[in-house]
């Protein structure tokens, strides 16, 4: 299949087209180096360093022998993604080209604008330029399972049959996200939806949640092919930042009562999960919804997890309740339905002590590169 990954520089979009080439797809990724800038701009550099697209991309295929195209450019600008389409002609689309960082959405009117801006006008120029080229390409959008919020009953995947006064209709599932990042993520599926609705185009949105991990099986054959991966309080996710803060020394950042729950997944799994959505697209005019995440812990347990994990290798891991930077439910009721990618067929990689001491490890080799001073959370969303 000839796939267009956007975004393809980032945490996912990197190892997503490595993982897709390695299957024989035919790979292209589009990317304007926002995560890169930015990361730079505030200070927050990733723990390794890795080299442009340009340069992984003849990394990849002088180890595997296989070609990824690359397109430096904005997907907010129509007419070059338009050219890309039609340049490429792809039959699926992996949307990952979002600003994908709930506190970088909350640090003030800048960021904010630039969030709604660039997710939402992404959004609508991807679906304008499978609508200009070819309807039946496929759109695989990353979404979040931020969207549901932490309502107090069970959360199902993507609908929610209602009945009222005795008449039974079903809708999209009431969103309430946390923070302005995952309010757009919310949006662009409505903006989805409604043209799959009006147009006939084919969506999976694909509602992640928190993802954890360095390495995939291509990446670890070759450091300068791993992931962007951020440990610090704006662009790194909550397991990841405990893995470094375990090797650094410092007392894990648990925010608040750390009673906060949501679905885990390892970045395996991402890459897995969107191959299938591919090999099995959705229908014309179907926006399909899967919660893409393995199990469910609370942050309490995420640190347990690490504090031991790091025992068995000799690190002395301290946890420490801090103050929450953000408001949210700090003690919920959770339970989210995810079949719909396991009857696909995902094998889910479970969180395991080894595979958190392997994480871990992997991180003692790049001790030296962790800064201290990007670990406190610095935005607060009040
Ligand atoms: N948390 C801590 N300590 C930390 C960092 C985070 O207790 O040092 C807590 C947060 O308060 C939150 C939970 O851990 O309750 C998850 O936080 P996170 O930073 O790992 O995840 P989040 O900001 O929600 O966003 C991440 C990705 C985003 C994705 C989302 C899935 O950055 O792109 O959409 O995970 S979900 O969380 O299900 O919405």
């Amino acid at each position: 299949m000839r796939v267009l990954i956007l975004g393809g520089d980032g945490y996912l979009g990197w190892p997503t087209a490595m993982y897709l080439s390695q299957r024989g797809h035919e790979v292209a990724v589009v990317d304007n180096y926002f995560r890169r800038r930015a990361s730079t701009e505030l200070n927050r550099e990733p723990l390794v360093p890795v080299p442009n697209l340009h340069r992984r991309a003849a990394l990849w295929e002088a180890l595997s022998g296989r070609r990824v195209k690359v397109y430096i450019g904005d997907v907010c600008d129509y007419p070059f993604l338009l050219q890309t389409f039609r340049e490429f002609g792809p039959e699926g689309v992996v949307h990952y080209a979002e600003q994908p960082a709930a506190p970088y959405s909350m640090m003030g009117h800048k960021e904010a604008l630039f969030t709604l801006t660039n997710n939402l006008v992404s959004t609508a120029n991807v679906i304008y330029a499978v609508k200009e080229t070819d309807i039946n390409c496929h759109i695989v959008k990353l979404g979040t399972m931020g969207v549901y919020g932490t309502p107090n009953i069970d959360i199902e995947e993507g609908y929610l049959e209602v009945e009222h006064k005795g008449r039974r209709h079903k809708f999209l599932y009431p969103k309430t996200p946390g923070s302005l990042y995952h309010l757009t993520k919310a949006q662009d599926g409505d903006l989805l939806y409604f043209y799959c609705r009006i147009w006939g185009i084919r969506v999976t949105d694909l509602n992640q949640g928190p993802v954890y991990g360095i390495v995939t099986d291509e990446s670890q054959q070759d450091e300068r092919l791993f992931s962007i991966f951020n440990y610090d309080d704006i662009f790194g996710t909550v397991l990841n930042r405990f893995l470094v803060q375990a090797v650094a020394g410092v007392p894990l950042t648990v925010y608040g009562k750390g009673g906060q729950t949501r679905g885990y997944l390892n970045i395996k799994d991402t890459m897995a999960c969107v191959e299938l959505s591919l090999r099995h697209p959705a229908a014309a005019g179907e926006y399909r919804v899967f919660n893409q995440f393995v199990e469910t812990f609370t942050v309490n347990d995420l640190a347990a997890k690490v504090q031991e994990a790091g025992a068995a290798l000799g690190l002395k891991v301290e946890i420490n309740h801090i103050p929450n930077p953000r408001l949210e439910a700090e003690e919920h009721y959770y339970n989210p339905a995810h079949t719909g990618l396991l009857s696909l067929g995902l094998q889910p990689h479970y969180l395991r002590a080894a595979v958190l001491q392997e994480m871990l490890q992997l991180v003692m080799k790049y001790k030296n590169n962790i800064d201290k001073n990007l670990i406190q959370p610095a935005v607060k969303w009040r």
